[in-house]
This record gives structure tokens, C-alpha cells and sequence, in this order.
């Protein structure tokens, strides 16, 4: 379904003609009725026998509803302009058309009224003035039907016009995140709350979990109805009212939105900007405004990044409220008072794939949310939001990508980036690398804190990002610490002599332990170049370990395990005492020594005894 809007003067007969075309009066408020004036937004619904049907979103004329206007302008794509033949176009003729420029509209229609007042021989004439003052709007050159409301004289013509330009527009983002800016709520006895509004992008099934934003408000949609029938679904395009019956309705109010998973409000968003002509010398670096977003009116500040202004500005929108909001959406801006129409523009970020563009459409639009936030990895929901997709769309989209090369997926938590970017960084990462060994051949490597701090990229970024590439086996991760996968850390002549000394290994006791504190304050004491970085290197490889409060050498560690396993291949169990002979040490070595063997997974402990952890591979120092 698609969307039918009036626009036009106060009194020119917007509601009149939506009357004569459709049978329902969209002046509901009795108080319209009284003062023969539409205040708010009215409703009907136009339907052919061929089935093409369309929402029909009348609008109030009077200059102090245009608020309202407003809320209700964001749906509409086929305009109906309304002219009052006599009186021609008017102020708000005008006004309307710069509003509607800026948000969804395909067609307009003018359509000159009251043509039952109007002598023959002066139709002519009334056709070509409004024709001349709708130049250079987006009514110009729409054709021009005069009817009347009364007589009902060119309504059909008018009719087979509106049935022809509705088949011919195609179909609304149906697979997009669901959007319903919420333009009316009320209750119902027995029903509970019902919110309603034009459904912009994506379909809804009965039954559906949705939320209500901002605000957060769980919305469980019990049963749809679309110009009072019951379905079942509804897509994109359609006046849809919901039946929300665990909604508070004072929870809820005209500028909220109805949302699927992936929006969620904000109060700040990069935006193009296009000022109307006249609006320029008002606009400052910051300027105060009154934002129009969906059927949302807030305040905020629009901040020009140039205050030099071209055509289309780029800048930031600030808003005191938060609202839903997602790139390609559109919105008009006023001054807070007086209200002056400023211009309008659309909420920026990446293209944003529509139906009628397919697949390639949806891909840049991915890879475009990737590339603004590479090289950091981005969540599915937010690709999602920012692409405008919905999640399982969005995955499709990505699964092609990885497919191509052209996307990797990090996991903890799972994430997505650039592959293009993320390559660019693990060169970098290489480069820093590489040139870091041969600076320090006796270190590890890098930590994650001292390549971020030399690449200038976040380290929660470049942990994941390096961790995928180790996994891939294009980086190493050893320790705690990462390397170019050629790396084999080697220690200068004069570390190695250090070392030597360091743990010294008495033949008499060749089992024998350094204690581990004085052998650190060896190291930090001595002049040996880079010989921390050594000791590091050497605890990290296992050509040192640490037990307990003690040093031993790698060498030392495999004999002890040598001879532990020799004593298993005679026994099944082992004590601490049989232990301890079998090393010819004391029980002040013994006792961490056998808390190493269980925790390295070389013997399990069972009460007094120990037996051998079978398991082939059992982790070593
Ligand atoms: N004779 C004649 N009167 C009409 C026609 N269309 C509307 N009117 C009258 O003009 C007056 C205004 O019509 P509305 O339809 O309320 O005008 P509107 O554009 O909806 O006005 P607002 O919503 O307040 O902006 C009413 O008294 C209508 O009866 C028409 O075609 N012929
Ligand atoms: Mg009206």
C-alpha cells in the first residue's frame, strides 16, 4: 500500500475532496466539525475494484497546525496539492511544497477546487496562474485537475489518475527494520491501547515483539488492523493501527516510533542539511532549531562543520530528546520561533539500500558502516541500524562478504570489520613487529598495550583484530605477547653468560633451585643490555620456570618429569614422601614442585597420593 497526502492552503477543500473521493470525512474531532476547520491529522482509506489501494493522510491548511502538517508529512508519497481555483496559490500552498521537498514524495497532483464557483471562461485563466506560481517547487509541471467537491465534476478523471500513479510506484522497503512513527494513541474498551501511524519501512506480524522508542517500552502487538479490518501482516506503505495491549498509553505519545531490534533512539546525528534560499543569512555555526523527524517535533541545535554554506551542508543535529533515527531518514528543520521554515535533509552515514536497488545497494551499505568505523570490528546490530537492514538481512549480506574476502568476522563477541582495513592494520602490525625484533632479538614481542600505543589504534580494537590474524596463523601470540610468525627469540653472548651464572647448577645437587627473588633482583640490578627482557623471554620459552618461590632451569624441570614418569611406569601412585626420594630434596622443594606437576596436568592428586595424567600431550613447562 501506499501513501496519499493533502497539502494546501487553509480552506482551499483538502478535506472536502478526501470526502467526495473516499466517503469518510477525515475531519474526525468534533470540534473540526464545529468550526468546519481540520486541526489535526485525518484519515481514510481509498480502495479501487482492481484492488490498488492506498492511506489517505489529510492535513491541516491554518499556518498554526503546521506542527501537525509535520507529523503527518514524513508518510506521504503521492501528493494531492489543493488549490482553491478563485483564490489561487496561497501562503501555505507554498510553505507545504518547501516541507514536502525535503521528505519521501514521488508525485504530486494539483488539484484546482471549487471549479462549481468558477465561470467557464475564467477556469482557463485560474489554471494557468497557479500553473505560473508553482514554478520552480516540486509541483511544477504536475498536472492540473479541476474538480469539485460539490458537483463532483472530474472527480473520476481524477480517480483513474490517482489509480494510475498508485500502480506505478514501487513497492516500500518491506525487508527493512521495522519503522512506525506513532501519530495517534488511544484506548479502546476490551482492547487496551491501540497506537496508529503510516508503517514507513519493514511489515509486522501479529504477535510480533517490538519496541516502543524512546522510552524503551516492550510492545507486544496482539492484532493489527489496517482501515478497520484485521490482518494478519502488514507491510511497509500501510496506515496501520496496533493493538498493544500492555502498553500504558500514557507511556506513549505522537512522535515516538514503533521499532524492531535494530533502532534504538539518540539525541545527536550526523546529517546533510539543504537550507531553504531564504533561510541562509539566519544560519549561524549553531543554530537553535525545531526538529521534525517522523511524526517528532524537539528541540536542538544544528551545528554546521562549515559555516561557508554550499548547497548541501554537512553537520551535526543535537536534539534535547532523544527519537529514533537511521541513515537515509529524512527531516525538516524550523527556527523555534518564530517558525521559520529553515530547510530539511536526511540523517547521514552510509547509502542506504532501498528495495528497488538490490543486493549491491545492501553490500556498500554494509561495507559502508564497516569502513566509517574501521578498523574497529562492528556488532551485527549495529551494522544492521546503520545500514538499514534488518539483522537477518544484514547477516545474509555479510556471509557474502566473508564469502568474497571482502569482510572478516572476529569473534568475543562476534563482530565484523573491513577486511581491507583490518589487512592495512596487520601490515602495520608486521611492520612494527618486524622491526622490534630486530631492535630486541632476545624479546618476546610486543603486548597489545605497546602496538596500540605505536599504531595509534585502541587496544581493545587491535586485540581483536590480532587475535584473528594469530588464529590464522599470520601473526603469533605467545604469552601474552605478540610476534611476527618467523620470530624465534635468540639472546646475545653476554645475556647467555648472564644466565649461566644466574642459575648456576651444582653437580653434587643437580635438582637444586635458585631462589626466584634474588635471581629477579639479579636481573634488574645487572648492566646487561636488554637482559629483562631476556628473563622474560626465557620464563615465557620454559628455558627458566618459576616454582613456587623458586628457579629452575628448563633442563632441571624435564629430568624431574623423567624420573616422575620412570616411577609410574613401576607404580600407579606416588606419595609425597616417595616423591621427595626420588628427587633426593628436601620437602620445602618438594611441596610446590608437586603443586606444578597438578597444575601443568602431569599428575592429579588424590588425598595422599598422586597418579599419572594419562592424557596424551599433557602441557609441559
Ligand atoms: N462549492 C464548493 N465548496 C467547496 C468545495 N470544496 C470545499 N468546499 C467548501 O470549502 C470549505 C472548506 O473546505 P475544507 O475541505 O474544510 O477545506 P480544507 O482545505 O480542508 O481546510 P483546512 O483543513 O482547515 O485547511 C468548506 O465549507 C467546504 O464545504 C468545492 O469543490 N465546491
Ligand atoms: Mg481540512
Amino acid at each position: 500500500m501506499h501513501i496519499v497526502g493533502t497539502a494546501g492552503h487553509v480552506d482551499h477543500g483538502k478535506s472536502a475532496l478526501i470526502a467526495a473521493l473516499t466517503g469518510t470525512n477525515p475531519d474526525r474531532l468534533i470540534e473540526e466539525q464545529v468550526r468546519g476547520m481540520t486541526l489535526d491529522l485525518g484519515f481514510a482509506h481509498l480502495r479501487f475494484d482492481d484492488g490498488v489501494e492506498a492511506g489517505i493522510v489529510d492535513v491541516p491548511g491554518h499556518e498554526r497546525f503546521l506542527h501537525n502538517m509535520l507529523a503527518g508529512a514524513a508518510g506521504m508519497e503521492i501528493v494531492l496539492l489543493v488549490v482553491d481555483a478563485n483564490e489561487g496559490v496561497m501562503p501555505q500552498t507554498i510553505e507545504h511544497l518547501q516541507i514536502l521537498q525535503f521528505l519521501n514524495v514521488r508525485t504530486v497532483i494539483v488539484v484546482a477546487t471549487k471549479i462549481d464557483l468558477t465561470g467557464e471562461s475564467e477556469r482557463a485563466a485560474a489554471i494557468e496562474a497557479i500553473r505560473e506560481r508553482l514554478r520552480g517547487t516540486i509541483a511544477a509541471g504536475a498536472p492540473v485537475y479541476c474538480v469539485s467537491s460539490t458537483t463532483r465534476e472530474n472527480l473520476d478523471e481524477l480517480l483513474a489518475a490517482l489509480h494510475d500513479r498508485l500502480a506505478a510506484l514501487p513497492p516500500r522497503a518491506a525487508s527493512a527494520p521495522i519503522y512506525l512513527p506513532v501519530d495517534r494513541v488511544f484506548t479502546l474498551p476490551g482492547l487496551g491501547t491501540v497506537v496508529t501511524g503510516t508503517l514507513m519501512q519493514g511489515s509486522i506480524t501479529a504477535g510480533e515483539s517490538l519496541a516502543i522508542e524512546p522510552g524503551g517500552v516492550a510492545a507486544h502487538v496482539r492484532s493489527i488492523g489496517v482501515f478497520g479490518t484485521t490482518v494478519q501482516r502488514v507491510e511497509a506503505g500501510s496506515r496501520v493501527a496496533l493493538n498493544v495491549p500492555g502498553v500504558d498509553r500514557r507511556q506513549v505519545r505522537r512522535g515516538q516510533a514503533v521499532v524492531g531490534p535494530e533502532f534504538c533512539a539518540r539525541r545527536s546525528f550526523r546529517v546533510r542539511f539543504v537550507p531553504l534560499q531564504n533561510a541562509v543569512g539566519m544560519l549561524r555555526r549553531r543554530t537553535p532549531v525545531r526538529a521534525y523527524v517522523g511524526a517528532a517535533e524537539v528541540l536542538g541545535t544544528l551545528v554546521l562543520d562549515d559555516a561557508a554554506a554550499p548547497a548541501e551542508i554537512r553537520a551535526e543535529l543535537h536534539l534535547r530528546e532523544e527519537i529514533v533515527a537511521f541513515p537515509g531518514l529524512r527531516f525538516v528543520l524550523r527556527r523555534p520561533s518564530p517558525m521559520t521554515l529553515l530547510g530539511g535533509g536526511h540523517v547521514e552515514g552510509v547509502d542506504v539500500a532501498t528495495p528497488e536497488e538490490g543486493a549491491d545497494a545492501s553490500e556498500k551499505a554494509v561495507l559502508g558502516v564497516l569502513r566509517e568505523r574501521a578498523p574497529s570490528p562492528v556488532e551485527l546490530s549495529a551494522i544492521a541500524a546503520g545500514a538499514n537492514l534488518r539483522e537477518s538481512a544484514a547477516h545474509g549480506v555479510l556471509a557474502r562478504l566473508m564469502e568474497q574476502g571482502e569482510v572478516i568476522r572476529v569473534t568475543r563477541p562476534p563482530a565484523y570489520a573491513d577486511a581491507g582495513e583490518t589487512e592495512k592494520l596487520l601490515a602495520g602490525i608486521v611492520t612494527t613487529l618486524e622491526d622490534a625484533h630486530r631492535k630486541e632479538p632476545w624479546a618476546m614481542g610486543m603486548t597489545s598495550i605497546a602496538l596500540s600505543r605505536a599504531l595509534g589504534v585502541a587496544e581493545a580494537t587491535l586485540v581483536r583484530i590480532a587475535e584473528h590474524y594469530a588464529d590464522e596463523g599470520r601473526l603469533l601470540k605467545r604469552g601474552g605477547y605478540f610476534a611476527a610468525p618467523a620470530h624465534r627469540p635468540s639472546l646475545t653472548n653476554e645475556q647467555e653468560a648472564f644466565f649461566e651464572y644466574l642459575t648456576p647448577v651444582d653437580d653434587t645437587h643437580p635438582l637444586l633451585p635458585v631462589p626466584f627473588p634474588g635471581a629477579a633482583a639479579a636481573v634488574k640490578l645487572s648492566h646487561v643490555g636488554g637482559v629483562s627482557k631476556a628473563f622474560d623471554t626465557m620464563l615465557a620459552q620454559g628455558a627458566l620456570v618459576k616454582v613456587g618461590d623458586d628457579l629452575y632451569r628448563g633442563t632441571q624441570i624435564a629430568q624431574i618429569r623423567a624420573r616422575v614418569e620412570a616411577h609410574f611406569e613401576q607404580y600407579d601412585r606416588m606419595t609425597a614422601a616417595q616423591f621427595r626420594d626420588l628427587l633426593g630434596t628436601s620437602r620445602k622443594y618438594a611441596v610446590p614442585l608437586l603443586e606444578w606437576l597438578d597444575t601443568h596436568g602431569i599428575t592429579i592428586r588424590n588425598g595422599d597420593y598422586r597418579t599419572l595424567r594419562r592424557a596424551p600431550n599433557a602441557a609441559g613447562a
